[in-house]
């Protein structure tokens, strides 16, 4: 008998992948998580029931949601992600080469042990003695550094890897969770965030983008194509005081992309420029 994973992405739309085997089923305290052998995609990670990533495809969205804010920052050394316990995006973070120290605030320890245990290529870096893993809620944490207002405890680069806007990760696309944010950055700090898909989480958007140009001077929103994510099409919102994250910061002039090559499966210099190329539909999302 064939096994099949339904993800139900919009109510009256959603994708079918087919199992091979069922690697992981567990209750966490704050969600269900899920590890599917499949065919098309290799292993996949699930969340209540929506596709964090697969083996396959989860180089877009990494690469993608770590570098473009980091290679458009002049000297990233401190580095905030909320979520992402994957560790996909610190992965992504150490290609960079000024990051010397990753906080990962990712709320659901078991979310790391699972990665740890079924996805080694995604979470090889969380042992690294750069990262300190606190297993707690992100909201309440940068809250605390934004109050805190000790300088060296902020970021040069805030990242938010998030679920969808339900469950655990609903307070981390309010309002008071962004100004919050932008208090835990350095003055010259850029802020990153997945911002769901285009065709599906118009509103959302539209929202974020609102809210992130209130806050900082410069905003902007990218895309990249994800298969297994709801439209196949997805955005990232990134803001900041300083840095136009539409461009390579010239401090990587003589940075040798190429040399990166072999680790850099979506990302290129071409990719960071082209990735802001909005479609009129997307901008009218905006306007
Ligand atoms: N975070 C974004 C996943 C959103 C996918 N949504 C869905 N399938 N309905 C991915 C975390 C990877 N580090």
């Amino acid at each position: 008998m064939e096994t099949w994973f339904f993800e139900n992405q919009t109510g009256n739309f959603g994708i079918k992948i087919r199992v091979e085997s069922i690697l992981f089923h567990e209750h966490s305290d704050y969600q269900e998580i899920a590890v599917y052998d499949t065919l098309e995609f290799g292993k996949v990670l699930v969340l209540d029931k929506a596709v964090m990533f697969s083996d396959k495809n989860e180089f877009v969205y990494h690469e993608m949601l770590g570098l473009v804010p980091l290679f458009s920052h002049k000297k990233p050394e401190r580095i905030l992600i909320i979520g992402g316990g994957d560790g996909g995006v610190v992965r992504e973070c150490f290609k960079n080469p000024f990051v010397k120290h990753i906080d990962l605030v990712e709320i659901d320890k078991k979310v790391i042990d699972v990665s740890k245990k079924f996805f080694p290529e995604i979470a090889c870096k969380l042992d690294d003695e750069r990262v300190r893993i606190l297993a707690e809620d992100g909201i309440e944490f940068i809250k605390r550094v934004d109050s805190g207002g000790r300088e060296e405890e902020k970021y040069d680069v805030i990242l938010i890897d998030s679920t969808d806007p339900v469950g655990p990760a609903e307070g981390l696309f309010r309002r008071d969770f962004y100004e919050a944010a932008a208090g835990a950055l350095k003055a010259d700090g850029i802020f990153a965030a997945q911002t769901e898909s285009p065709f599906f989480n118009k509103n959302l958007i539209k929202d974020i983008g609102k809210i992130i140009r209130e806050i900082y001077e410069k905003s902007s929103l990218y895309l990249a194509s994800i298969p297994v994510y709801p439209s196949g099409l997805w955005s990232f919102t990134a803001g900041s005081k300083k840095y136009d994250t539409k461009v390579i910061n010239e401090s990587y002039n003589n940075f040798n992309f190429t040399g990166l090559e072999s680790d850099l499966k979506y990302y290129s210099r071409e990719i960071h420029r082209t990735s802001f190329i909005l479609p009129n539909f997307i901008k009218e999302i905006l306007k």
